[in-house]
């Protein structure tokens, strides 16, 4: 259940599948009192936050105010889990990969460079990215394509907030993220799995939305290298491939951008790639998912939801036809 606040506090509720109707219903309670944020809470935050949050002793913190307007009552994924199974190609294919071979990322000096149709480009060191708007923390599900997904504490600001710092040109159409592609870094890149660098995109009207969250970090520490350090996209109504890591360059352009995995396979892997429980991908169906951390032979796959629960972005696409523009 995604929790939206306006001017007063509005829930979506989406169909708890094996929640018992008492316990959902005082868990809804309990973040309801999170949203107006009564005292009781920031203590039973904290103790939750110790329990399931950062377990990396050696890791930087980064812990931004959470924000209520983007809570979930959905339980957060274990920090093992988040950060030893992972798509990031660039250090192999096989999801424990990353992990294993990403220590050899740099991740400072790191700086990103923002070029195109804006009236003032500028390349900005990642310490003028981070203090560029307040950081927040915002807990965000990412469902991947292949069927799986994870709820994640995630520390960034809106990317709107750095689009409007550039201020875009008329001509501004959609926006391109590059990631680095550096050899000595990076052993996948030996691979023709993929077009490399990796590339994503967004159309601007997406890139503007609150959601799309600029990310520099998770559980309240600064990104690992395996989830995208040092910072990345999480566009949460999408498909996570949609959610490019280590991000050097941020392009606006006039024209929809060609990203990798719409270039490796155009039929599997559309440019909008939301989140959508009735278009399945040609080898995976997409109207339900399996949630890191509570697999077991017995555990019932959850519900895909239609833009992964988040209804707010529905406005973005009126009038579209989303098995066209899958
Ligand atoms: N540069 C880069 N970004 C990437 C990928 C990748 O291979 N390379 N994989 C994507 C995919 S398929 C998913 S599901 C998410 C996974 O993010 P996570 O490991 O933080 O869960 O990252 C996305 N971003
Ligand atoms: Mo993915």
């Amino acid at each position: 259940m995604l929790i939206r606040r306006s001017q007063n506090i509005i829930e979506i509720p989406q169909p708890s599948e094996i929640t018992p109707r008492a316990i959902f219903e005082s868990r809804r309670h309990f973040i309801r009192q999170l949203a107006v944020g009564s005292i009781a809470t920031g203590s039973m935050l904290e103790l939750a936050s110790q329990q399931a949050f950062a377990q990396n002793a050696a890791a930087q913190k980064l812990l931004g105010k959470q924000n209520p307007v983007y809570l979930m009552t959905d339980k957060t994924t274990p920090y093992k889990d988040a950060t030893t199974y992972n798509n990031y190609y660039e250090f192999g294919t096989d999801k424990a990969e990353p992990a294993q071979n990403a220590g050899t990322l740099k991740t400072r000096p790191w700086t990103v460079s923002i070029e195109g149709e804006v009236k003032k480009p500028m390349t900005l060191d990642l310490d003028s990215l981070m203090k560029l708007a307040p950081m927040e923390q915002r807990i965000y599900r990412l469902r991947c394509v292949e069927g799986w997904s994870m709820v994640i504490p995630w520390e960034g600001y809106s990317l709107s907030a750095l689009i409007k710092k550039v201020e875009p040109t008329g001509n501004a159409k959609y926006i391109e993220f590059t990631t680095l592609a550096d050899k000595k870094q990076m052993p996948g890149l030996n691979s023709p799995v993929l077009e490399w660098p990796y590339v994503e995109g967004l159309r601007m009207d997406e890139a503007m939305h609150p959601l799309a969250l600029l990310t520099f970090g998770m559980y309240g520490e600064v990104l690992p290298n395996q989830n995208g350090a040092p910072v990345r996209m999480v566009v949460p109504w999408k498909y996570g491939f949609k959610s490019a890591k280590s991000i050097v360059k941020i392009r606006f352009l006039k024209e929809q951008p060609k990203t990798a995995w719409n270039l490796t396979a155009a039929n599997e892997y559309g440019f909008y790639s939301n989140v959508n429980p009735t278009v399945d991908h040609p080898r995976w169906s997409q109207a339900t998912e399996r949630r890191i951390g509570e697999d077991g032979f017995f555990t019932k796959k959850r519900k895909t939801l239609m833009f992964n629960g988040y209804n707010d972005v529905a406005s973005l696409y009126t009038g579209m036809d989303l098995k066209k523009y899958f």
